[in-house]
């Protein structure tokens, strides 16, 4: 055994939150291809996510995104993902698919299209209350396509109004995560662009208000981990959506594109003290699978966290300060590239074996047969999609 007993207590204590819209049929503006078995109603979803948590034990939450996952009875949906050993986590609110919001939500100019987004924020949170969810994640796709088409500032100021608004609302344990992306679907400027903003934004409001940084949302050659250390350093780093990319946002599973930066970002989680359990950072997973079968994909990915952390959880962190602090520039870059490629695989199936669990997931999935169940069972009605 490479991983120390202190290490797999750490990682004992890692859950990765899944998103129900990653169950769903999902694809890009080209086309969406299904899948038989797709769930159609987010029952089948947070089944299919129960599957996850079955084989990896990594992932106990599952985030909503309203309106694609409005029911009219969230205790009830709280009970049903209680028993299939689930909790339901994070809300997602979703002003980017209303004809209200072409130009703008939080940020729009008329203060009549502000109170519906607003009361749409104040319905996810009733929403919360019920499924005593800890928190808001606020995407917006503000922005515009053209210079001069809106006043920058301005739109700035009326984010603040409403965002202050939301914050208001929340309940004692609650918390609003507000996620930036630099790009689409808005061209020339996005109203969240960058952490900077978020940032600034959610300082304004408050000590429940906190960043949440998708990794797909950065341009290409961004330095994340340095951004992940920094906004730990501030206390501001509320969560993670994961995902990797190759050129825009991909949605693609993390840690497939470029695990070496993954385990970069690990790195400065464990180092700004974000896996410690009080320290409030939520992992999330914020993907969407278009060619590869969805509950494989989300296996894949969790175990991509776990694996690329115990990498993280075995560099020498003495060695690598005294190798920082003399200067040795090599030894220091050495000790972290031997952590990286050190193989933890065999040393997590292991323990996973020891704990009960399948030693390998997604061969344990594949047999159980229930995507074949499924499959059988899923007959008529809608398949869910991304958006819908
Ligand atoms: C926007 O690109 C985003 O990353 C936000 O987190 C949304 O909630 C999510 O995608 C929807 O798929
Ligand atoms: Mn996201
Ligand atoms: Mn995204």
């Amino acid at each position: 055994m490479t991983l120390t007993p202190q290490v797999l207590a750490q990682l004992e204590a890692q859950t990765i939150e899944l998103p129900s819209w990653a169950f769903g049929n999902s694809g890009t503006r080209f086309r969406v291809f299904t899948t038989p078995g797709t769930p159609r109603t987010i029952e089948e979803k947070i089944a299919d996510a129960a599957q996850v948590h079955a084989v990896t034990g990594l992932a106990p939450s599952v985030a909503l995104h309203i309106p694609w996952d409005r029911v009219d009875d969230y205790a009830a949906l709280a009970r049903f993902a209680q028993d299939q050993g689930l909790t339901l986590g994070t809300v997602n609110s979703n002003t980017f698919q209303d004809e209200a919001y072409k130009f703008g939500s939080l940020t729009h100019i008329d203060p009549a299209v502000r109170r519906k987004a607003i009361d749409h924020h104040f319905e996810c949170l009733e929403i919360m209350d019920t499924t005593g969810s800890r928190d808001l994640k606020i995407w917006l796709a503000d922005g515009t396509n053209y210079p001069g088409q809106g006043d920058l500032r301005g739109r700035q100021d009326r984010l603040a109004d409403s965002l202050a608004t939301i914050y208001a609302r929340l309940g004692a344990d609650q918390r609003l995560v507000l996620e930036y992306k630099f790009f689409e679907p808005a061209f020339y400027h996005t109203d969240v662009p960058d952490w900077g903003t978020s940032y600034a934004q959610v300082t304004a409001l408050g000590d429940r208000a906190l960043v949440c940084l998708d990794t797909g949302h950065h341009a290409p050659g961004t330095n994340i981990e340095f951004i992940v250390a920094q906004l730990l350093r501030l206390g501001k780093l509320g969560s993670f959506d994961f995902n990797s990319r190759f050129y825009a946002d991909d949605d693609l599973i993390v840690g497939a594109a470029d695990p070496f930066q993954l385990f970069r970002i690990l790195y400065e989680v464990v180092r700004g003290g974000g896996l410690d359990p009080d320290s409030g950072v939520a992992f999330m997973l914020d993907q969407c699978h278009n060619v590869e079968d969805k509950i494989p994909g989300q296996i894949r990915s969790v175990l991509n966290v776990q694996e690329m952390t115990a990498r993280v959880l075995s560099v020498d962190t003495e060695a690598l300060t005294r190798a920082q602090d003399t200067h040795d520039v090599l030894g220091a870059n050495g000790i972290l590239m031997d952590a990286f490629y050190t193989d933890v695989r065999p040393d997590l199936a292991a323990w996973r074996e020891s704990r009960g669990l399948p030693a390998d997931p997604m061969a344990a999935f594949a047999a159980s047969g229930y995507h074949q169940q499924v499959t059988r069972d899923r007959v008529g009605g809608t398949q869910a999609g991304w958006g819908a």
